[in-house]
C-alpha cells in the first residue's frame, strides 16, 4: 500500500472540511438523466501521476516517485502499476491513459522494450480484471528519444521513420490488448524551428502516410475505437503542424483521415494557441470531431504548457456546456494530463490534486446543466438568428437566394437596418446568476 493514509475518497458535500473528501463530485448523483460518473469518465495520466517528480530545467525532482523500487527497473515499473491502481481505486478514477515508455524503462533495443511492454501489460491486465479499471487511450512517445530530434512522422530520416512506425505498431497492439477506446497522436516533435532547413509539404505528407498506416493496421488488429489528434501550437517545437482544432481538422480532411480521427482537446494547448478551451471544443463539436479531453489548465502569465490541475470553474463549466451540447464523447473521457506543482511534492498532494480536478469538473457539470435547463442563453441565440427563419432570410438558408435577389432586397430596404444587440453583458450576468444565485 502506497496511499495508506486514505481509504476510498468519499463525497461529503460542500460543507465538508475533510481534505480527503469530495465536496462536489458525487459519482452516482444524476444530472440531466445520467450519473455524474457517466458524464465524467475521468482518467489518470500514467506519465504525470506515476512518473513526474517535479524535475524542471532548473532543478532536480522534488517528489519521490520510486514507490519503493529502484528507478529504471521492471520492479519499479510494477510498483508503479500497484501504486497507480491503488490510487485510481481510492479516488474512484475508472480509466488510465499511457505512453508506451511510461510503462517500462526503454531499452537500447526496441525488441527488448517490446518484451518488457508485453510483461508489464500482462500484469496490468490482471489488475484491470481485479478492479474493473479500464484503459481510455494509449499512445507512443515519439518525442523523448534523441532519434526523434527532427521529428517522428516528419523526420528527414527513413530509419527514424521506421522506429516511429514500430512504436506506433506496438502501442496500438497494447491499446487493443488493454481494451483502450482511443489512440492518440500528439506530435510534439512534428514541427520545425526554421524554414531554412524544412520541407513543410514533404513532412506533412509523411505524417499523413504514417497515420494512414496506423489506421490500416489498427483496424486490421481489431481496434474499433477512435484515433485522436491532440492539437498544440508550440512546445517543444516552435511551429507544430497541429496548431489547433481547425488546423488539425483541415489536415485530416485533406488526407482522407477524417472518418477515423477525432480531436483530443487539451485546455492548456488551447490557450497556448490563443484560443479559449471552449473555442477549441466548439470547433471540434460542430465538425463532429469532439473526441476526448485532456483536462488541465494553463497559467495566463506563463507562456508554456504548465499542465495544472483544473481549478477554474468558469472554464470547466463552459467545457461541460460544450460536452453536454455535443451529447457527450463516445470513446472519450477526461484525462487529467496534469501534474502537481513542483513544491506540492507529497503523496497527499497527489490526492488533493485529483480531488480538486474532479470537484472542479463536477461543479462545471452541475452549473452547465443549470445553464442549459435555464434556457435563457439558448433562447437568446435562437432569437438572434431568427431573421433567417422567414422572408428573405429563409431564401438564403434554403438555397433559393442569389446575389441578385439579395442585392435587390437591400436596395428596397434603403437605409441601414439594425441587426440587434449582442447582449453580451446581460448573458454574462445570467451566467453569474446561475453560479451564485442560490
Ligand atoms: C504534451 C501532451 C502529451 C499528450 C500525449 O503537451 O499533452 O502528454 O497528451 O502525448
Ligand atoms: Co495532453
Amino acid at each position: 500500500m502506497y496511499f495508506d493514509f486514505i481509504d476510498k475518497v468519499k463525497f461529503e458535500g460542500a460543507k465538508s472540511e475533510n481534505p480527503f473528501a469530495f465536496k462536489f463530485y458525487d459519482a452516482d448523483r444524476v444530472i440531466l438523466g445520467k450519473p455524474m460518473k457517466e458524464h465524467l469518465p475521468f482518467a489518470m495520466a500514467w506519465w504525470h501521476n506515476l512518473g513526474a517528480n517535479g524535475v524542471d530545467m532548473f532543478g532536480r525532482g522534488t517528489a519521490d516517485k520510486s514507490f519503493g523500487a529502484a528507478e529504471a527497473t521492471m520492479e519499479h515499473a510494477k510498483a508503479k502499476v500497484d501504486a497507480g491502481f491503488e490510487f485510481m481505486q481510492k479516488l474512484g478514477v475508472e480509466y488510465f491513459c499511457f505512453h508506451d515508455v511510461d510503462l517500462v524503462p526503454e531499452a537500447e533495443d526496441i525488441k527488448e522494450t517490446n518484451r518488457r511492454l508485453d510483461e508489464i501489460t500482462d500484469y496490468i491486465l490482471v489488475k484491470m480484471q481485479e478492479t474493473g479499471i479500464k484503459c481510455l487511450w494509449g499512445t507512443a512517445n515519439m518525442f523523448s528519444n534523441p532519434r526523434f530530434m527532427n521529428g517522428a512522422g516528419s523526420t528527414n530520416s527513413a530509419e527514424v521513420y521506421c522506429f516511429a512506425a514500430a512504436q506506433i505498431k506496438k502501442a496500438l497492439e497494447l491499446t487493443v490488448k488493454l481494451g483502450g477506446k482511443g489512440y492518440v497522436f500528439w506530435g510534439g516533435r512534428e514541427g520545425y524551428e526554421s524554414l531554412l532547413n524544412t520541407d513543410v509539404k514533404f513532412e506533412q505528407e509523411n505524417i499523413a502516410r504514417l497515420m494512414k498506416m496506423a489506421v490500416e493496421y489498427g483496424r486490421k488488429i481489431g481496434f474499433t475505437g477512435d484515433f485522436f489528434i491532440e492539437p498544440k501550437p508550440k512546445e517543444p517545437m516552435k511551429h507544430q503542424y497541429d496548431f489547433d482544432a481547425a488546423t488539425a481538422i483541415g489536415f485530416l480532411r485533406q488526407y482522407g483521415l477524417d472518418k477515423d480521427f477525432k480531436m483530443n482537446i487539451e485546455a492548456n494547448h488551447a490557450t497556448l494557441a490563443g484560443h479559449t478551451f471552449q473555442h477549441e471544443l466548439r470547433i471540434s463539436a460542430i465538425n463532429g470531431m469532439l473526441g476526448s479531453i485532456d483536462a488541465n489548465q494553463g497559467d495566463y502569465l506563463l507562456g508554456w504548457d504548465t499542465d495544472e490541475f483544473p481549478f477554474d470553474v468558469y472554464e470547466t463549466t463552459m467545457c461541460m456546456y460544450e460536452v453536454l451540447k455535443a451529447g457527450g464523447m463516445k470513446n472519450g473521457g477526461f484525462n487529467f494530463d496534469a501534474k502537481n506543482r513542483r513544491p506540492s511534492n507529497t503523496k497527499e498532494d497527489m490526492v488533493h490534486a485529483f480531488i480538486l480536478g474532479m470537484d472542479a469538473f463536477a461543479l462545471g457539470l452541475i452549473k452547465a446543466a443549470k445553464l442549459i435547463e435555464d434556457g435563457r442563453i439558448d433562447k437568446f441565440i435562437e432569437k438572434k438568428y431568427s431573421s433567417f427563419n422567414e422572408g428573405i432570410g429563409k431564401t438564403i438558408l434554403d438555397g433559393t437566394a442569389t446575389l441578385e435577389s439579395l442585392a435587390e432586397n437591400a436596395e428596397n430596404l434603403g437605409a441601414c437596418t439594425d441587426p440587434g444587440s449582442g447582449r453580451q453583458e446581460y448573458l454574462e450576468s445570467v451566467v453569474n446568476q446561475i453560479f451564485f444565485g442560490e
